[in-house]
C-alpha cells in the first residue's frame, strides 16, 4: 500500500483524473482517494512506485510520498490557484 499526499488535488474531478492516470499504468490497482486530507492510497498490482508517481505528476499534480511509518509531512505545493479549472 502506497500513500501519496497530493496538495493540489481539491475536487472530485481531480480525484477521478488521478484515479484514471494510475489505472493507465496499473489497470488492476486499487485506488482510494481521501479528498478532505488530500491523500491518495494505491494498492499496486504490477506498476513500480516510480511509474505510479510519474503518472500522477504527468496528470498535472504534485504527489508527495507519505511513509506509513512516520507522520505525513506538511510540504506545501508550490503551485497557486486552482488545480483543474473546475475548482480554481
Ligand atoms: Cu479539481
Amino acid at each position: 500500500m502506497l500513500t501519496y499526499r497530493v496538495e493540489d488535488m481539491s475536487c472530485g474531478h481531480c480525484a477521478s483524473t488521478i484515479t484514471k492516470a494510475v489505472r493507465l499504468v496499473d489497470s488492476g490497482a486499487k485506488v482510494d482517494v481521501d479528498l478532505s486530507q488530500h491523500l491518495v492510497r494505491i494498492e499496486p498490482t504490477e506498476a513500480a512506485v516510480d511509474e505510479l508517481q510519474n503518472a500522477i505528476a504527468e496528470a498535472g499534480y504534485t504527489p508527495v510520498h507519505v511513509s506509513t511509518e512516520s507522520a505525513p509531512t506538511t510540504r506545501q505545493a508550490t503551485r497557486s490557484g486552482g488545480c483543474c479549472g473546475c475548482c480554481g
